[in-house]
């Protein structure tokens, strides 16, 4: 009999399976809930094309049988060795789990052993790699994976032309074995066509918040790539705390938390390292003016007043201090020299909510008065002109991201500047606006994992469209992708990963998959899966 999808999970077909189910979801805390039984080996996110063929593999428990047949280097063999660990982990738990469930639970073996053993994995990368490559914009991360569909039988073949494919291939191809209550692991057999829909897939962590550990960060970095996001959006620092370490300035830790609540120049370098292994970009962000609270090592902050008095707390930086130009210019000079990314995000967000301590202080009002300005949004606007220009002249020549924020001020910015929609609920209008301006997007209005609710809240992820504006096909042209963010008020290393998993995997496919890939009730079964 051959199993399908169908037959070992459909229970009213079978009550002898229905225990083995109850069995299965000992171990499953979402077993059951939303009601949807996991599908077995199918890949998340969902592929560009495939063609699954009926007949299954059967995997020898002790071997994963990879083999580099084209162009090789450490990084690649560190991949097919990391993912060897992973689908030799797998096997093994669940031949144990399963196998001790089924005996416990009284059921017997369902069906016979598939006839073939999957014999060889092999790697075929078509052009040649090195440690020196770093994963850039617009990076070719297609792949084309085949499980025994030519003549010999027992082999699948990954083939990609950059190790970015290749990587991507590897993740697909350990999303194939799939085990079934019977205690056997098993691999499906067909024909992937893969590439991304968007070349931007971002995730941000905010470690300005809540520190968080170089394990919880790399822990995070694995789910990315189990789920082909590939860029990490670094949010430094922020009001709370500035744990970054920077030599050029090195009283700014001060600002950290505690001492041993930063991270040193090896520790940053071990992170986009460990991120580059996995075909992730780190982009750093150097949020200013505002959310700068816990900069003022430097004594650049404004000094908000009341009644004539400085009050004690401060505002964004201060505008009257010709200083903080040169400081910015090299703080950011060192973080793109230290950030290999082209990229660099410098914020320019929610700057407003300093705006009554630059209005307070005497002598911003000076300063203002003196330059015709009556607003403080004219404050904001002068401040990121000039640091615009800081950046434009800085020597690694960065490619800037900003906030929307920074358009909706009517600042002129550079054409090739991204920026990044963030506010709700009228994104769509925000997406229209700043495309027919000509720039570059990024979309994170509707990925919110840091906020949170009861019930299933995936599906308004998994709803969203970055098109769904109505622009022009020049306008969804310049929609570059999208990144789920998962701000740090609330979470730390507790429980930042528990909270932005699985419901990050939702924006990970609408970015990657096929725009027709929207059902969520047809995802849900994957999801479950996935997870
Ligand atoms: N921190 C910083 C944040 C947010 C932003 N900037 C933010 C707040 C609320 C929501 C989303 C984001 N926590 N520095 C805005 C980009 Cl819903």
């Amino acid at each position: 009999m051959r199993r399908t999808n169908q037959n070992i999970f459909d229970l009213s077909q079978n009550p002898k399976q229905n225990r083995i189910l109850a069995a299965w979801c000992l171990s499953h805390a979402n077993c059951g809930f939303p009601n949807v039984n996991p599908t077995l080996g199918e890949p998340w996110p969902k592929p560009q094309q495939q063609v699954w063929d009926p007949a299954l593999f059967r995997v020898d428990i002790d071997v994963v049988p990879f083999n580099i047949t084209g162009e090789t280097c450490a990084d690649l063999e560190e991949a097919v060795a990391r993912y060897t660990n992973i689908i030799t982990s797998f096997i093994a738990e669940f031949r144990g789990v399963t196998a001790s469930r089924l005996h416990a639970s009284g059921a017997s073996h369902v069906g016979d052993d598939p006839p073939f053993l999957l014999e060889q994995i092999e790697v075929e990368l078509r052009t040649a790699c090195s440690e020196d490559q770093y994963p850039e914009y617009g990076m070719d991360e297609s792949y084309s994976l085949t499980v025994n569909t030519g003549d010999a039988l027992g082999r699948a073949v990954i083939a990609a032309d950059t190790i970015w494919g290749a990587y991507r291939g590897l993740e697909t191809m350990s999303q194939l074995f799939y085990y079934d209550p019977s205690g056997a692991v098993f691999v499906r057999s067909g024909s992937i066509v893969d590439f991304p829909r968007y070349s931007y897939r971002g995730f941000l962590l905010d470690t300005g918040r809540h520190f968080l550990s170089l394990d919880v960060i790399k822990q995070n970095l694995d789910l990315m790539a189990f789920h082909k996001y590939n860029v990490f959006h670094w949010h430094l620092v922020d009001d709370p705390s500035f744990p970054f370490y920077s030599v050029r300035f090195p009283l700014f830790v001060l600002g950290a938390f505690r001492e041993d609540k930063i991270y040193s120049p090896d520790q940053v370098a071990d992170v986009i390292e460990y991120a580059r292994k996995r075909g992730i970009r780190v982009i750093p962000e150097m949020d200013t003016p505002g959310h700068t609270r816990s900069w003022n090592s430097y004594d650049i902050l404004t000094r908000c007043y009341i009644d004539g008095e400085p009050d004690g707390t401060f505002g964004p930086l201060d505008p009257t201090n010709s200083s903080i130009y040169s400081l910015i210019t090299d703080l950011l000079d060192e973080v793109t020299q230290r950030f290999p990314d082209r990229s660099v995000h410098i914020g320019g967000d929610e700057v407003s909510f300093g705006y009554d301590c630059w209005l307070s202080n005497p002598g911003v009002q000076t300063w203002m008065a003196e330059r015709n300005y009556t607003t403080p949004q004219e404050v904001e606007a002068e401040y990121i002109t000039n640091l615009l220009e800081v950046v434009a002249g800085l020597p690694e020549k960065p490619q800037y991201m900003v906030w929307q924020d920074v358009v909706d001020q009517g600042i002129t910015i550079k054409e090739d500047a991204i920026v990044h929609v963030w506010k709700e609920p009228e994104w769509q209008a925000e997406m229209d606006k700043v495309t027919s301006l000509g720039h570059r997007t990024v979309l994170s209005s509707c990925w919110y994992l840091n906020k949170i609710s009861y019930g299933i809240d995936w599906y308004k992820y998994y709803d969203c469209e970055p098109e769904s504006f109505g622009g022009s096909a020049q306008q969804n042209e310049l929609i570059i992708g999208g990144e789920a963010c998962m701000w740090g008020e609330y979470v730390d290393d507790t429980n930042v990963v528990a909270r932005s998993w699985p419901r990050a995997a939702a924006p990970a496919e609408r970015l990657w998959s096929a725009k027709g890939a929207n059902s969520h009730s047809e995802a849900a079964a994957r999801l479950e899966e996935q997870r």
